[in-house]
């Protein structure tokens, strides 16, 4: 494959809000972020993905933008987000930001316009539709609850959001929509910004026919009749022309309804139109019939499936990104491994992992030092729209939120949205001010002062398995072949090219496992056991990397 700075690059994701509070309001910060820069830095990392940080009512924090050219006050300036793209780049690092076009807020001044009368030249910058019987257009459900119709007393008629009714989403058939977001691609381009990530952009194109939902599974719903729209990859290719390919930068797309299926057509290196997407095989493996909230057993032979089945689609024709967790999904160490008394030997299992497969590695901020799920005890101290609006729901249906709060401590998005934890000190020194969300008890255990003085901990384990993949380009751009596919604890694979040949061995149980391949020369490089030897005999979370000889 065609060697590119991005498919050799290692991400950071950072949500603002949870990262770091300079001024110690709570909220954390730009400027907050600019003081990390140093320890960023040091893991490793070459490009910093931000969360969104543009002006915006925060219905939905920040992911309901109001103005795509300002930053949010709660987080800072212009001239701080200046300071931060300069110490980035001085650091030898690069910045993606998050671009979030198949929607706005509904206080964006395009919204403002559009809905003061039918006849405005706003009006088609979004959906509108008249109603159907005295109700909405259809039957279409919004992600996060309730119709994904709004109705507008003003000039009756309904408007469409597939997310909140402050996330009205903009009308992408409108040519004038489409060179709004080339404007604002290129203004941030133009300021030295590196790429971005494209926030549901397989959601953009909507289809004419508007028909009542075609199954009762959501999952289906989305993928064949709200995702992949018949002008998805007309209007990716032409931002590309116009705009991305003027540049030296990095995309990824983030897509529900990106199956194995559609996964090429976004990012096949002859398609000109993204470099990876975001898809969400393994993070919906879970999902039951009632949704997110309902969540079901999976196996982790499915879940290898997941990478084997993505990396044999794109061997060769496109690039993949390995993620487990963002700032949507419960921590990683909690959903896929173990957190705990294993915990520590796990979220190194998973750095491992996330580290030595084919695709440009995300790490989530926190999961470096191997951050948990929270379980907050009432409702109210969640903050989530999503949370919130699954708890209004139970309540419409006479059911006590407390019942079911076992879900939400499960499943829900503030899982990974609790403070970053940074020292056992007042409030884990985040901020001095209470939080806009409470801390997750156990940062007296789990924070980087701790981990930064133990060669041994998880953030330790980060560093070196970056510094590993960045002297191995075989774990970049080398095959990939999962070995014992059906195994249920072992996820085990090699990964080579002509010069070099790794195995990577990695025990997804509580249990010890004799492993048995039948491979020679193993010479251990990397392990999660200060004792570990060279034999399989896999302790519990156990992981070892060997090179073969
Ligand atoms: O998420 C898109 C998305 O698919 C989510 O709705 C996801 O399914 C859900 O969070 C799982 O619980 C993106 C952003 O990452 C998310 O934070 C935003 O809320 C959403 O788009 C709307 O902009
Ligand atoms: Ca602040």
């Amino acid at each position: 494959m065609k060697r590119v700075w991005w498919k050799e690059s290692i991400v950071y994701q950072i949500y603002p809000r949870s990262f770091n509070d300079a001024n110690n309001d709570g909220i954390g910060d730009i400027p907050g972020i600019i003081e990390k820069l140093d320890y960023i830095a040091s893991l490793g990392i070459d490009v910093i993905w931000l969360c969104p940080v543009y002006k915006s009512p925060n219905d939905d924090n920040g992911y309901d933008i109001s103005d795509y050219r300002n930053i949010m006050d709660e987080f800072g300036s212009m001239a701080d987000f200046d300071l931060l793209l300069e110490g980035i780049h001085e650091r030898g690092m690069k910045i993606i930001m998050d671009l979030v076009v198949n929607h706005s807020s509904d206080e964006h001044a395009w919204f403002e316009a559009s809905k003061s009368s039918k006849d405005n030249l706003y009006r088609d910058y979004y959906i509108w539709k008249p109603g159907k019987n005295g109700g909405p257009p259809n039957d279409w459900e919004a992600f996060f609850g309730g119709s994904a119709w709004q109705y507008d007393e003003k000039t009756e008629e309904y408007y469409l959001h597939l997310f909140t009714t402050k996330q009205p989403d903009l009308n992408w058939e409108n040519p004038k929509v489409q060179s709004e977001v080339n404007d604002i691609v290129k203004y941030w381009f133009d300021k030295g910004v590196d790429g971005f990530r494209m926030d549901v952009i397989s959601l953009i194109s909507k289809r004419p026919e508007y028909s009542d939902m075609i199954s009762p599974v959501f999952e289906e719903t989305i993928a064949k009749q709200y995702a992949n729209g018949p002008r998805v990859h007309e209007f990716l290719r032409n931002l590309n022309k116009e705009v991305l390919s003027k540049y030296d930068i990095m995309t990824v797309g983030e897509g529900p309804g990106i199956t194995l299926e559609h996964g090429l057509d976004y990012v096949g290196e002859d398609r000109e139109e993204l470099n990876m997407v975001f898809h969400f095989d393994h993070m919906f493996m879970d999902m039951g019939e009632g949704g997110k909230f309902d969540p079901i057993p999976y196996s982790l032979v499915e879940f290898k499936n997941v990478f084997n089945q993505w990396d044999e689609k794109l061997a060769g024709k496109g690039w993949g990104s390995i993620f487990l967790g963002n700032h949507d999904f419960p921590r990683i160490v909690s959903r896929f491994a173990s957190d705990q008394e294993h915990r520590i030997k796990a979220a190194k299992l998973l750095a491992s992992m996330l580290l030595s497969m084919r695709g440009t590695p995300y790490i989530y901020q926190g999961d470096e030092i191997g951050m948990t799920n929270v379980a907050f005890e009432s409702p109210s101290d969640y903050r989530d729209i999503e949370t919130l609006n699954y708890f209004k729901s139970l309540e419409a249906d006479n059911k006590n939120p407390l019942d079911y709060i076992h879900n939400v401590h499960k499943m829900g998005r503030d899982n990974a949205r609790t403070p970053m934890q940074w020292t056992d000190g007042k409030n884990a020194g985040f901020s001095e001010q209470t939080p806009w969300i409470n801390l997750n008890p156990n940062f007296p255990d789990i924070n980087v002062e701790d981990q930064e003085r133990n060669t041994e901990s998880v953030l330790n384990f980060y560093r070196r398995m970056i510094q590993f993949r960045k002297d191995n380009p075989t774990l970049v751009y080398g095959d990939y072949e999962s070995i014992e596919n059906n195994h249920e604890q072992i996820y085990a694979y090699r990964r080579w090219d002509e010069t070099n040949e790794y195995l990577v061995v990695l025990n997804f149980s509580d249990q010890e496992v004799d492993f048995n391949p039948i491979i020679t020369g193993l010479e251990l490089l990397i392990y999660n056991y200060s004792d570990a030897t060279e034999d399989l005999l896999m302790r519990p979370w156990e992981a070892k990397i060997f090179r073969v000889n």
